[in-house]
């Protein structure tokens, strides 16, 4: 008996030796130390040994049981700890790989040149003025001097939602809004920023484009002024070293009206593809203020004189930043998002 007990102790030993797996181990466990394990069978069988034997072998059987299950309990905590070695292991984060990259947000080329413009102006001491999208026909028109008759008022260049309203087709009514509420306070200096309607589309032309148009009212104002107010924001807009250059033109809103014309920014006036070989690029409409506008609006064209201009926004983008179909603008395509 005692031989079998030295055996079993082996066979537990070795068995525990190779055992790798938490499952392995486990089924010797049940083998030896479970309820019809082998070492709980051999406890059983004690009842039917003579007398003098039982002490004996009750107490090394106990000293096996106890070994059994310390060498067991042993070998499973090696094992978890493996387990949570390996587990670890593989969980690892190396710190020192690239991250992830983040597609990060960024503005239009229409917002920063809208920006741009507004910055300029604001620092020449121009307010920044705003006004709805869908408009009376009579800030759009007829306070511009364009009667019910006139071309301008063609349904076919208009989108109009009802007899007399209309998306407007320039930022002008809100000149005509602003001049309507100050009046006959001085002085007016107004930028008006935002967006206008046409039916118009092609590469150069589309149906929603931006608009920036500015006004300054007050008493004395001349063409000198408007001329100095357009060379320092081209300056500060396109560079130190550009040029203006004004040709007579015409507007129903202002009288004189003139075409303004910037050096060419991509060959500095010596000619190229981009102005026609003229060496000057068309960037604005201006003029001093029609007499009936500003009555309309209640100034005294005897007593006051103004300035306006107005320029769109896509074609001074289009021309800084080398764009050449204005639906470009509109599609979104991230390309006009990065940087
Ligand atoms: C332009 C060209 C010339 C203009 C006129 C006015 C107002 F309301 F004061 F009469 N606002 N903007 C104006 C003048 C706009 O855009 C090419």
């Amino acid at each position: 008996m005692r031989e079998k007990l030295d055996k079993l102790r082996d066979e537990l030993r070795s068995r525990i030796g190779v055992a790798t797996e938490l499952e392995e181990l486990e089924k010797t466990r049940v083998q030896f130390l479970g309820k019809k394990g082998i070492l709980t069978m051999l406890m059983r069988n004690i009842q039917e040994l003579p007398v003098t034997e039982k002490p004996l072998m009750g107490k090394l059987l106990n000293e096996l049981k106890q070994f059994a299950a310390g060498e067991i309990e042993e070998k499973k905590s090696q094992l978890l700890e493996k387990l949570r070695l390996q587990k670890q292991e593989a969980e690892r984060i190396d710190v020192t790989l690239p991250g992830m990259r983040f597609n990060y947000g960024s503005r239009h080329p229409i917002t920063l040149v809208l920006e741009e413009i507004e910055e300029i102006f604001t620092c020449m001491g121009f307010q920044i003025g705003e006004g709805p999208d869908v408009e009376l026909d009579h800030y759009n028109f007829t306070a511009l001097n364009m009667p019910p008759e006139h071309p301008a008022r063609d349904m076919q260049d208009s989108f109009y939602t009802d007899k007399e309203m209309l998306l407007r087709t320039h930022t002008s009514p809100v000149q005509i809004r602003t001049m309507e509420k100050m009046a006959p306070a001085l002085p007016v200096r107004i930028i008006a920023p935002g967006k206008v309607y046409r039916r118009d589309d092609d590469i150069t032309h589309s149906p929603m484009f931006h608009q920036v148009e500015g006004l300054a009212v007050d008493r004395g104002i001349s063409l000198a002024d408007l001329k100095g107010t357009l060379l320092l924001f081209v300056r500060e807009m396109f560079g130190r070293g550009r040029e203006i250059r004004l040709r007579p033109s015409f507007f129903p809103f202002t009288e004189p009206s003139a075409e303004v014309d910037i050096s060419c920014i991509i060959c500095n006036g010596r000619g190229c593809r981009t102005c026609g070989n003229s060496g000057w690029l068309e960037i604005l409409g201006a003029g001093l203020v029609h007499p009936y506008v500003l009555e309309v609006c209640g100034y005294d064209p005897e007593a006051v004189s103004g300035f306006a201009f107005g320029m769109g926004v896509e074609r001074i983008a289009m021309l800084k930043y080398g764009i050449d179909d204005i639906r470009l603008f509109y599609i979104n395509d991230l390309r006009m998002l990065r940087t």
